[in-house]
């Protein structure tokens, strides 16, 4: 069967199911590996309608990138800094010393200083954060494909997910490959043409723009790949998947 056909099958029973049932719709998304992760077992069934029509439709689709013209004056820095003394001391560096360490299951388990992050190949793009508030805005972010960090260090192929930990204890978060491994999924170290301000990351900030701003995490250090979240859930009460 073409791809094409057996989307239009697979949307088309996604749609019927809607009226059908949802048992129907838990059974086709499982065959067809569209059950989002949780704790275990099945997912709540609107969670999962939304996560699997959403794969289905924007698998391939890029965020939007807007013209220079239109980055924000003033973004907002959300929430506070670390302050703890660490930190510190590495900022006062120039975050010479930070490093971001990749393990999990990854064949060779690395950990890269800011200057190699930077010697990779390099994207920008303007792209619009948009906080679960209710609050937005357009930035220019700089940085190295999440993607090219993943082939770099091997990743195995039962890898499913990528959580990324930031140096502040309560903020981290995972997506799972389609969004790992997507284009516009950065590792930025710069903001509207100068480095992350540490308001917005500094020094490094995984940014995924096809999700909600909570999964943009700031201040990262350390990734973890993976093939189950079991053991890997996040405690907020914000939804998993926040596809815009
Ligand atoms: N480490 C860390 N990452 C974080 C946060 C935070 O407080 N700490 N806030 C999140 C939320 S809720 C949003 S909306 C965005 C805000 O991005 P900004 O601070 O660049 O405006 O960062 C996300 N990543
Ligand atoms: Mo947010």
């Amino acid at each position: 069967m073409s791809n094409l056909s057996r989307r239009k099958l697979i949307t088309g029973g996604l749609a019927a199911a809607g009226a059908a049932g949802l048992a129907v719709a838990a059974k086709l998304a499982d065959r067809y590996g569209l059950i989002p992760p949780d704790r275990g077992g099945i997912y709540g069934a609107g969670a999962t309608l939304t996560y699997a029509s959403q794969r289905l439709l924007t698998r391939h689709s890029l965020a939007r990138e807007f013209p220079r013209s239109l980055i924000s004056k003033d973004p907002f820095p959300n929430g506070d800094p670390p302050h703890d003394e660490d930190f510190g001391r590495l900022e006062a560096g120039g975050f010479a010393d930070w490093r971001l360490a990749v393990e999990g299951m990854v064949a060779r388990p690395t950990s890269f200083s800011l200057a190699e992050l930077k010697s990779y190949p390099q994207r920008s793009q303007i792209t619009h954060l948009a906080c679960e508030e209710g609050w937005s805005f357009i930035a220019e972010w700089t940085g190295v494909p999440l993607s090219h960090v993943l082939e770099l260090v091997g990743i195995l192929p039962q890898a499913k997910y990528v959580v990324y930990y930031s140096v502040q204890r309560d903020w981290w978060d995972s997506v799972d490959m389609a969004d790992a491994l997507h284009p516009q999924t950065l590792i930025t170290y710069g903001m509207n043409g100068a480095d992350l301000p540490v308001g917005h990351g500094a020094p490094l900030r995984v940014r995924v723009p096809r999700q909600l701003g909570y999964k943009s995490i700031k201040h990262v250090n350390r990734l973890l790949v993976t093939d189950s979240l079991k053991k890997y859930w996040p405690e907020s009460s914000y939804s998993w998947y926040a596809g815009i």
